[in-house]
C-alpha cells in the first residue's frame, strides 16, 4: 500500500530523465580546468560582435529584473538532476539592453578561464533561458559558476557557461571549445546529441 504512493513521483521522475541519463541527488561540479575567481566588484560583462559593443558592471546586471528558476540539469557525462532551484536575470529581459545585428544567428559564449561554447540564437532566445547568480537561495559558489553562470534547461548543460563575461554575435556557426573536441553543435539531451553531428 505505502509503495503506492511513493511509486507515483518516482515515475513521474522518470518521465523527466532524458534517455541514457541517470538521477543523481548531489550536484556534481564539472569544470575543465581551474575554477576561476571573480569577484562582483571587478566583474564585467561585454556584447561584440554583431551588436554594438557594451560593456555591464554587476550593478547593472542586478538592476535587471531578477526572478525565481527551477529548472532540471542534464551532464552529457549521464548525470541529470531534478529541480535546481536558482536566481537570475532571463536572458529576454538582458536582450532589451543591447542592439543586435538582425544578421546575427549564431552567439559564442565566453567565459572567465577562456571556455567558450556556441549555441544558435534560437536556442539562446528561448524564454526559460536565465543568468543565475543564486543557487538554491545562497550566492552562486564560484565551482557552480559564480558570480554568474548561463543556464539554459533545454541543452545539455555543457551549453550553460559558468563564470560567464561575454557574448559575441556571429553570422556563420563557430564552435565553442567542447564542440571543437567532438561534442555535439547543438546538444539536445532528448534526441541524445552527445556527439558530433559534423
Ligand atoms: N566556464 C565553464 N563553464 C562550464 C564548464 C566548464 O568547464 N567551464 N563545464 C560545463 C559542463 S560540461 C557542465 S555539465 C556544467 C556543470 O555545471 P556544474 O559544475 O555547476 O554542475 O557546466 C558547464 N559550463
Ligand atoms: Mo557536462
Amino acid at each position: 500500500m505505502l509503495g503506492k504512493f511513493f511509486q507515483r513521483p518516482a515515475q513521474e521522475e522518470k518521465e523527466r530523465v532524458p534517455p541514457g541519463q541517470y538521477l543523481t541527488k548531489g550536484f556534481p561540479v564539472l569544470t575543465y580546468g581551474d575554477t576561476p575567481q571573480v569577484n562582483t566588484d571587478e566583474w564585467q560583462f561585454r556584447v561584440w560582435g554583431l551588436v554594438t559593443p557594451k560593456s555591464f558592471t554587476w550593478s547593472d546586471f542586478m538592476a535587471l529584473p531578477q526572478h525565481e528558476f527551477t529548472a532540471d540539469f542534464h551532464c552529457v557525462t549521464r548525470w541529470s538532476k531534478l529541480d535546481v532551484k536558482w536566481t537570475g536575470i532571463k536572458v529576454t529581459d538582458f536582450m532589451k539592453q543591447i542592439e543586435v545585428d538582425p544578421k546575427a544567428v549564431y552567439v559564442m559564449e565566453h567565459c572567465y578561464g577562456g571556455y567558450t561554447t556556441n549555441i544558435s540564437m534560437e536556442d539562446f532566445l528561448k524564454e526559460e533561458n536565465f543568468f543565475a547568480f543564486k543557487l538554491f537561495g545562497e550566492p552562486l559558489p564560484a565551482e557552480h559558476g559564480g558570480p554568474m553562470r548561463l543556464v539554459v534547461p533545454h541543452l545539455y548543460a555543457w551549453k550553460s557557461a559558468k563564470w560567464i563575461n561575454g557574448l559575441e554575435f556571429l553570422q556563420n556557426e563557430e564552435l565553442g571549445f567542447w564542440e571543437r573536441n567532438g561534442y555535439h553543435h547543438r546538444g539536445e539531451p532528448w534526441a541524445e546529441e552527445r556527439y558530433s553531428n559534423f
